[in-house]
């Protein structure tokens, strides 16, 4: 299982329960990642080939690649890798938030269309993007930044103005609409993740009345999808009985 979701951590609980041989994997983004309760490794495979061999290594029969929508390179070499090593590939997914009558948001395709978006007076702005993409708003300094991260910053990010939250999900509503008062937050700018672990900004958002800067997921290769653990389970019980 390739995890760091909400979705990954439930997927995980229901495969120790049905008793089914599994390794669950992180890339190693943050300090302490969740402990899983099935053996976990952390740490990237080395592209493809690196990928290829661990599943040959490891006779390896089935990947769910429940893996974050914007992990694109992982979900990207999962398929190659299935594919080349002839091993069954199934992604356990979550729809995308669709904004809502009255919502007020701000589509655009990725990170550096975020950063555009955010031209004109000075706002102050919930960064809810975590740690790896926050010098690239650097380009829009007359903003206050709210920058929430899982783990507290090894350096000062570079932007002016920025408050830090040191904070890790599945994130509540209340929270967030605590969070939003407490920095005086006017506009949200976040992915659209979908799932539970991470809406808690966007009803918080709504509750509010406040603008989002929306960035829709980056494209993903052609594979077979599924929205719960179960379908999951049954896909591996199927594929072992060669149905
Ligand atoms: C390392 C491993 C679980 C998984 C929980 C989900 C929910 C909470 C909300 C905000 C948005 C953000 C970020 C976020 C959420 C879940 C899920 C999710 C968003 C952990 C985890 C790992 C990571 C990696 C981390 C990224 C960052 C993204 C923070 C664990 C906690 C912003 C994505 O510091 C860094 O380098 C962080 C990097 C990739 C995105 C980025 O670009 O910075 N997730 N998050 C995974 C690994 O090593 O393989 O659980 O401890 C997992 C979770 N984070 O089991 O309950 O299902 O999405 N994660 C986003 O959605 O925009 C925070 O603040 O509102
Ligand atoms: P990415 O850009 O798609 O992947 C970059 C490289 O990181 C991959 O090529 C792979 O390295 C390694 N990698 C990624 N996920 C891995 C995993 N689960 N196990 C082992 N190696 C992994 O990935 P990302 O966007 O940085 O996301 C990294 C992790 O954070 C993923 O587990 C993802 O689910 C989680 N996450 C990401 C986000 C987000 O916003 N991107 C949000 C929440 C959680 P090699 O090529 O060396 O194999």
């Amino acid at each position: 299982m390739l995890g760091g979701t909400t979705e990954a951590s439930a997927l995980a609980r229901a495969v120790a329960d049905a008793g089914i041989a599994a390794t669950f994997s992180y890339a190693g983004r943050v300090d302490s990642p969740k402990v899983q309760p099935i053996p976990q490794r952390v740490g990237g495979f080395g592209g493809v080939a690196g990928l290829v061999r661990y599943l040959r290594e490891h006779n390896i029969t089935h990947v769910v690649d429940a893996t974050h929508p914007f992990a694109a390179q992982m979900s990207r070499n999962a398929d190659h890798a299935c594919t080349e090593a002839g091993v069954a590939l199934l992604a356990l997914t979550r729809a995308p938030w669709a904004a809502e009558a009255g919502d007020t948001w701000t589509h655009v395709p990725d990170i550096a269309s975020a950063v555009e978006a955010l031209g004109g007076i000075a706002r102050r702005v919930m960064l809810a993007l975590g740690r790896m993409h926050i010098e690239d708003f650097a380009a829009q300094p007359q903003h206050h930044y709210v920058l929430r991260l899982v783990d507290a910053p090894v350096q000062q990010p570079s932007l002016p103005h920025h408050s830090v939250v040191v904070a890790r999900g599945p994130f509540d509503v209340a929270g967030d609409i605590a969070l939003f008062k407490e920095h005086a937050v006017d506009i949200v700018v976040c992915k659209n993740a979908g799932g539970v672990g991470a809406d808690a900004k966007i009803h918080a958002a709504r509750a509010l009345g406040l603008p989002v800067v929306m960035i829709d997921r980056p494209a993903l290769p052609a594979r077979r999808e599924v929205a719960t653990a179960q379908a999951v389970l049954d896909w591996v019980a199927e594929a072992q009985h060669g149905a």
